[in-house]
């Protein structure tokens, strides 16, 4: 059966589990050839036997690295179409532990990764004379400014200032540049975390009730890799059941 994202080849950063990889999952089923990169080199392997896909472990904060997976793309498959920036660390932390240490690793991984891997991927796309698309996955605590994140907060935010300003810079090429913010959603490393506990407080913001699952994110991120979303660029669309309006 003919797919959306049939001849097209999706990089996603952090796809061994959680969100990352049901984006990886429903990009497949779209028909696109799916890399995923995961700092976590089994999980990042087990992720992309399960699809079909192909898995290079790199940490996407490190320039060397991140000039590794690119040099591979490249030679395994022409180059990338679409990039979505899904690599995170979601800590959990009192402003009082914020120290220079913990800023600069959450800014490294959630926002200068995202810098890192789309300067890359828009040079490889403008080579290929293609068009493409950037999706870069921020997150609703940038509107709701949720408590024990503070540098998380910003670094998202960075994110979608970043998209703001690449939309307008590479629209010329056939480049669209968007972000999504979730929602608490329950993924692998949510449930692990302190974040576990804030469901009900959450469902109670929402306009439509639930927990917010990987799935829900991957299908709007679907969309937007999608020719569907051609005339939509620069914008920042807000997967959170309605929890917060912006
Ligand atoms: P998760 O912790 O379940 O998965 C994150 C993945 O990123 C892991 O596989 C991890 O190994 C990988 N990763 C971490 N550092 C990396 C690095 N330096 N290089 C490469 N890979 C790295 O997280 P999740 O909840 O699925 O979050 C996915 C995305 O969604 C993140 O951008 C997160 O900020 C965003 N988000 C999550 C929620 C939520 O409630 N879960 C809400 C809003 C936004
Ligand atoms: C509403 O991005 O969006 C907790 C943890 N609660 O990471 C998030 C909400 C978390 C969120 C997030």
């Amino acid at each position: 059966m003919a797919g959306k994202l049939d001849g097209r080849v999706a990089l996603v950063t952090g796809a061994a589990q959680g969100i990352g990889k049901a984006i990886a999952t429903r990009l497949a089923a779209d028909g696109a050839r799916v890399i995923i990169s995961d700092i976590n080199e089994a999980g990042g392997a087990a992720a992309a036997q399960a699809i079909g896909g192909t898995a290079i472990a790199a940490d996407v904060s490190d320039p060397a690295a991140v000039a590794a997976l690119f040099k591979r793309i490249e030679t395994e498959t022409g180059g990338v179409d679409i990039l979505v920036n899904n690599a995170s660390i979601v800590p959990f932390i009192a402003w009082d532990d914020v120290d220079l240490d913990h800023w600069n690793k959450i800014i490294a991984v959630n926002l200068t990764s995202a810098f890192l891997v789309t300067r890359a991927a828009t040079d490889q796309m403008r080579a290929a004379n293609k068009g493409g698309r950037v999706i870069s996955i921020s997150s609703n605590t940038f509107f709701a400014g949720t408590p024990n994140m503070a540098a998380y907060v910003a670094a998202k935010g960075g994110v979608i200032g970043l998209t703001r300003a690449l939309a307008t810079e590479l629209g010329t090429y056939g480049i669209t540049v968007n972000a999504v913010t979730p929602g608490l959603i329950e993924s692998d490393g949510v449930k692990a975390s302190p974040h576990n506990q804030a469901f009900e407080f959450v469902e109670m913001l929402q306009a439509v009730k639930g927990k917010g699952q990987p799935e829900h994110v991957a299908d709007v991120v679907a969309f937007l890799a999608s020719d569907d979303a051609r005339w939509i660029t620069g914008q920042t669309l807000n997967v959170d059941a309605g929890m917060v309006r912006h």
